[in-house]
């Protein structure tokens, strides 16, 4: 492998500050000496999309007339973070930005301050989906990624008075979308509704009503590799301007109705990451961007032509499904291949299961997506038709190799009663070539327990690919402390592109003076996280405190429940004298988290943290020894600053529902030492960074499957255990709550009654390791190898090495150039 360091554009300072002052000047109509850093911001956008021209334009003509596979990736959320310091990274510019920038007398960081970032994703579904293509075009793979440019991303989080979440509307393009190109031309037509009707031996499909996808292009440079791939997201627009007619009527908002409704449909972003809402807007959603980015690549690779052979198609594209949600572009694609370009039904389902992939991110009977079929039908009759028919085709195929009735039953894509309803997971399984999880355990526990059927009677179909993060925006931009003392160690920044270089590290670990070096890039970081947290929150944690932290969506699997109750048992042996606090190690617990907005209890989690907090901190005995924090609206940019400022990470997921996790890998990767339980990738993080790194605790899932058996009973462990007694009484009692003790009495009946995610049964562990994660933390320069050693073995986190295992088993496809 060519090692690759650090691209430098050819470009001057002073050529950037010339092409930011004219585009200020003669785009923008703003003169340099009156121009504001929003001027000065939009001007820098577009000399740095300006500047990817070329390359953007070479690699889509490769992709185009080379022979290289292209990889679409269907995702309904990318949750990008800011464009401007990665796209400089990637495309050789940052000196020279801040140079330039400087030169005009403003200060870069305040440019990169005045992007307003895109939350067009809810979590780490949405954030892998942006890792994946920055890795895609790095490794110089041509690929798609396609999306929906949602006007609202995920909502803005605020706390109320009483501790709340508050959610508000995040519109992202108030500011403008400088990134963003609409490419009108290439709008494509998506139709719904209508009905199906028989002429001749053709079954034709009649829509009702149709909408125009309009593509808005983002650019995506790959890191030193020259290439630079499209991120195509589809925006609705109406056919229909307005009714003339109904506004001379002076009814305008009935002139403008059809508009408004076909604009819908890209308006927002679920903000649901457990449970479905709003089904038939989503449903339209899913196929609206699908179905435009599929006739997108039809005529993307076989341009200008009436009769395209698209039995080719296979070895031109092929479509990985990020999740469930794109599902719907299996019948879609038999629908265009049939009824569009006259295949028939086998020669149509042999491209069509060669084309799709599946990626599965969940174990969570509840997360897995079933649409009605009367929903289907009513939106889209035609898909519905084929859907019946894979089904059909399937149950006689199953039959065929001799797989038992009760089995069939159970694996119909339809399911049969009165509501029938369509389980797009296995329409994905069936209709794809393969399906895979995301981590190790997820992947076997799809095969063992969730896809179990379908495993056996395909036992080749199954794969896994354990997740990664792009160490560009994770380590390089987000930590340049610790990437200047690992390029320094190293001898080399070729990491930033080949992530196992870091296991170079590990030796270093017993230099006393890299330790030391180390621990003060940590220091360093911590302190900067302080100050950003005093301007953004007004709130300074202290940097002499262990800095202990868990974001992630609130979720009960996830279990903060069970941090802010470990956390209110150590306030109340403060408080009661029980521990002595000489003996107390100073720490700062800070949460990071949105709930769904339609799910209480998590609602009502955040609303119990926010008040531990606020009691707590003021607090005078606990002063200087436990401080709890929770900054609002946790986010791209948030992560960025406090993932490497952290000194532990809390992945205490109850053993067998979190599918992988990302932020454990992030962590990892900035030097902090994780708590957790075997679950999803912490299982692999704990085998390379060495089990004497990493604190594990908790029930494993052969455990926790046993207990569900045996019949489970939470308030044994209350009963059982005094600090978790007291600390449920507490919550009870309305020490949290200005003594209403109904404030949180779901929660609590939940824990006594109920706690399906076995937060009590877990409690007494997960109290005892802190002891000796407290004496680990004491020892400073044990804990910082410790640390070092987490950077050095995590490099196979790396979305690049995920993406190549994507190329190899999956794709079976690679970099542009190499045919
Ligand atoms: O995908 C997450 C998993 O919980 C996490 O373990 C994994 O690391 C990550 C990447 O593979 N899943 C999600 O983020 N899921 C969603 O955000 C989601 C969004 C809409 C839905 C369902 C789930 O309808």
């Amino acid at each position: 492998m060519v090692k690759k360091t650090a691209p430098r554009s050819q470009m001057t300072s002073e050529e950037f500050a010339r092409a930011v002052r004219e585009r200020l000047e003669h785009m923008q109509g703003v003169a340099p000496s009156s121009a504001c850093v929003d001027d000065v911001y939009q001007a820098v956008v577009a000399v740095v999309r300006d500047h990817l021209m070329d390359s953007w334009l070479a690699t889509k003509d490769m992709m185009v007339h080379g022979s290289t596979k292209a990889v679409g990736y269907l995702s309904a959320e990318y949750l990008l973070g800011s464009q401007l310091p990665n796209s400089l990274l990637n495309a050789g510019l940052t000196d020279q930005f801040e140079q330039g920038v400087r030169s005009l007398g403003f200060d870069p960081e305040q440019v990169i301050e005045a992007e307003h970032e895109p939350g067009l994703g809810n979590g780490g579904l949405g954030r892998l989906a942006a890792c994946y293509i920055d890795s895609l075009a790095s490794l110089g793979v041509p690929a798609f990624g396609y999306g929906i440019h949602y006007q609202y991303g995920i909502f803005e989080q605020s706390f109320d008075g009483q501790g709340r979440q508050v959610e508000h509307p995040d519109y992202w393009l108030a500011g403008g979308d400088p990134w963003g190109h609409e490419d009108l031309n290439r709008s494509r037509r998506v139709s719904f509704g209508g009905r199906v009707v028989q002429e001749g031996g053709r079954r034709v499909w009649e829509p009702a009503w149709c909408v125009k996808a309009v593509p808005v292009d983002y650019l995506v440079p790959g890191y030193a590799s020259g290439r630079v791939n499209t991120l195509r997201l589809w925006e609705a627009r109406s056919y229909d301007e307005f009714d003339l007619e109904t506004f001379n009527r002076s009814d305008y908002l009935g002139a403008v109705k059809p508009q408004v409704e076909a604009e819908t449909i890209s308006k927002v972003l679920y903000p649901e990451d457990s449970t479905l809402e709003g089904k038939t807007l989503r449903l339209e959603q899913q196929y609206f961007f699908v179905a435009a980015s599929i006739a997108d690549a039809i005529a993307t690779f076989y341009p200008g032509q009436d009769h395209p052979d698209l039995a080719t198609l296979p070895d031109r594209i092929c479509f990985q499904l990020n999740d469930t949600h794109p599902v719907i572009g299996i019948p879609e694609l038999m629908r265009v291949l049939i009824d569009d370009y006259g295949y028939d039904w086998d020669a149509a389902w042999s491209i069509t299961t060669r084309t799709f992939n599946y990626t599965c991110h969940t174990l969570l009977p509840e997360a897995l997506e079933e649409w009605s079929a009367e929903l289907i039908g009513s939106l889209l009759p035609r898909h519905l038709e084929i859907i019946r028919e894979i089904d059909r085709r399937f149950v006689s195929d199953l039959a065929s190799r001799g797989t038992g009735t009760d089995q069939v039953d159970r694996m119909r894509i339809v399911t049969a009663g009165p509501d029938p309803k369509v389980r797009m997971a296995y329409l994905a399984t069936v209709g794809g070539s393969y399906v895979n999880g995301v981590a190790e355990l997820h992947s076997r526990l799809l095969k063992e327990v969730t896809l179990k059927d379908f495993s056996q009677v395909f036992p080749d179909k199954f794969m896994n690919v354990t997740n990664g993060v792009t160490p560009r925006r994770f380590v390089r931009l987000a930590n340049p402390g610790l990437s200047d003392l690992i390029t320094e160690g190293l001898g080399t920044d070729a990491w930033v592109a080949d992530l196992d270089l870091l296991k170079g590290l590990e030796p270093l670990a017993d230099d006393p003076a890299f330790v030391d070096r180390f621990i003060q890039v940590k220091r360093q970081n911590k302190e900067d996280f302080a100050a950003y947290s005093r301007r953004r929150y007004g709130f300074e944690p202290d940097p002499d405190t262990m800095f202990d932290s868990i974001v992630k969506r609130l979720h009960e699997y996830k279990r903060q429940s069970l941090k802010i109750l470990a956390v209110i048992a150590q306030y109340a042996a403060i408080k009661d004298g029980t521990a002595d606090p000489a003996g107390i190690l100073p720490r700062t617990v800070i949460f990071g988290a949105k709930a769904a907005p339609g799910y209480a209890m998590a609602k009502l989690t955040i609303r119990l943290i926010n008040n531990v907090a606020r009691v707590i901190d003021s607090d005078p005995e606990t002063r200087g020894l436990l401080s709890v924090f929770y900054p609002r609206n946790y986010n791209i940019e948030l992560a960025e600053h406090l993932i490497p400022a952290t000194d532990l990470d809390e992945q205490i997921s109850q053993a067998g529902k979190e599918a992988s996790g990302t932020s454990n890998m992030k962590f990892a990767l900035n030097g902090a030492l994780t708590v957790g339980t075997l679950d999803g990738a912490n299982v692999e993080i704990r085998e390379r960074v060495g089990a004497g790194n990493f604190f594990l605790f908790g029930l494993e899932v052969p455990e926790v499957t046993r207990l569900y058996e045996e019949g489970y009973d939470p308030r044994s462990y209350y009963e059982a255990d005094r600090r978790l007694k007291t600390a449920v009484d507490m919550v009870a009692s309305g020490v949290f709550s200005d003594g209403d003790r109904d404030a949180y009495k779901p929660l609590v009946q939940d824990w006594l009654n109920k706690d399906y995610f076995m937060t009590m049964a877990d409690f007494s562990a997960y109290m005892d390791i802190q002891s000796t994660i407290e004496n680990a933390y004491r020892d400073k320069e044990g804990w910082a190898r410790k640390a070092i050693l987490n950077v050095a073995n995590s490099g196979y986190f790396s979305s690049d090495r995920a993406v190549e295992d994507y190329l190899r088993q999956i794709w079976h496809t690679g970099p542009l150039g190499q045919e």
